[in-house]
């Protein structure tokens, strides 16, 4: 079986899934799509990788003709992630990241993972702040009211049920499931958080998210796949000069 990961590094569901690639230490081809610019619309990537035209795409091809399907293409990070530990060749280290054995664990990083997309992903303000950035000067301060200010706030939101759901968890190394190692619901939701913390947020009035999300942060691959959005996230902030406030968002 090969695996072939169409995916960017700016893009938080495309780090997650490749963080997991290498923590189940399984092997891939890495192929670059310039969302950004729309590459994921155009027909190739719509016809041959993924229908939904999102990153990542996942396309996994059998190796001899006598495995059942020969070519197929999976899309939403999601779902990847639950069949990338399905097929890990290591089980008992893919169990770890999903009990899929066990109904009920398994069922509770579903849960965060059902929640991350409508509690946290809706407020992705990452690639709001990256357009502020590109755009002029004056416009700075008026699209910052009208476009992060409502993404900030309908954020607080998700971090208080975070904050609060971990302070029952709060071990040196916490985890959302209460489990010693980290599931994709830590891995899936830490990605997401991570990148605005690259760009200048800071968690202090939440310190049970500031420490889980260092301990999962800290983890070697996550910080290997996660240097490009790091170093973005460095460049708006020595650019923006004094328009963008956001360490006292959440503090
Ligand atoms: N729910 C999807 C979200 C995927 C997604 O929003 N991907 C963005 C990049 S972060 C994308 O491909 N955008 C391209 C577009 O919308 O044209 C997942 O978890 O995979």
């Amino acid at each position: 079986m090969t695996l072939h990961l169409y995916a960017h590094r700016l893009s938080q569901p495309s780090r997650a899934v490749e963080i997991l690639l290498r923590e189940l230490d399984m092997s891939y081809t890495w192929h670059e799509v310039d969302f950004a610019n729309g590459e994921t619309r155009e027909p190739w990537f719509a016809k041959d990788i993924n229908a939904l035209q999102t990153i990542p795409a996942l396309v996994v091809s059998a190796e001899s003709a006598t495995d059942d399907k020969t070519e197929a293409g999976i899309g939403e990070s999601h779902a990847i992630m639950r069949y990338l530990c399905r097929v890990a060749p290591d089980r008992d280290h893919a169990a770890r990241w999903y009990p899929a054995e066990d109904a009920l664990s398994s069922a509770q990083v579903n849960l965060w993972m059902a929640w991350h997309h409508n509690n946290v992903r809706a407020y992705d303000m990452f690639h709001d702040i990256m357009n502020l950035h590109l755009t002029l000067p004056m416009l700075k301060y008026e699209l910052q009211e009208t476009a992060l200010k409502p993404l900030q706030d309908g954020l607080r939101g998700g971090l208080a049920t975070l904050e609060q759901h971990l302070e029952k968890h709060a071990t040196s190394e916490p985890t959302l499931c209460g489990s010693a190692h980290p599931t994709l619901a830590d891995l899936t939701i830490a990605c997401e958080l991570y990148q605005i913390v690259a760009v200048g947020y800071r968690f202090t009035r939440f310190p049970n998210i500031a420490r889980w999300l260092d301990n999962i942060a800290r983890r070697p691959h996550f910080q290997d796949v996660s240097q490009e959005i790091v170093e973005q996230g460095r460049t708006i902030r020595e650019q923006s000069g004094g328009y963008l406030d956001l360490d006292k968002a959440f503090a």
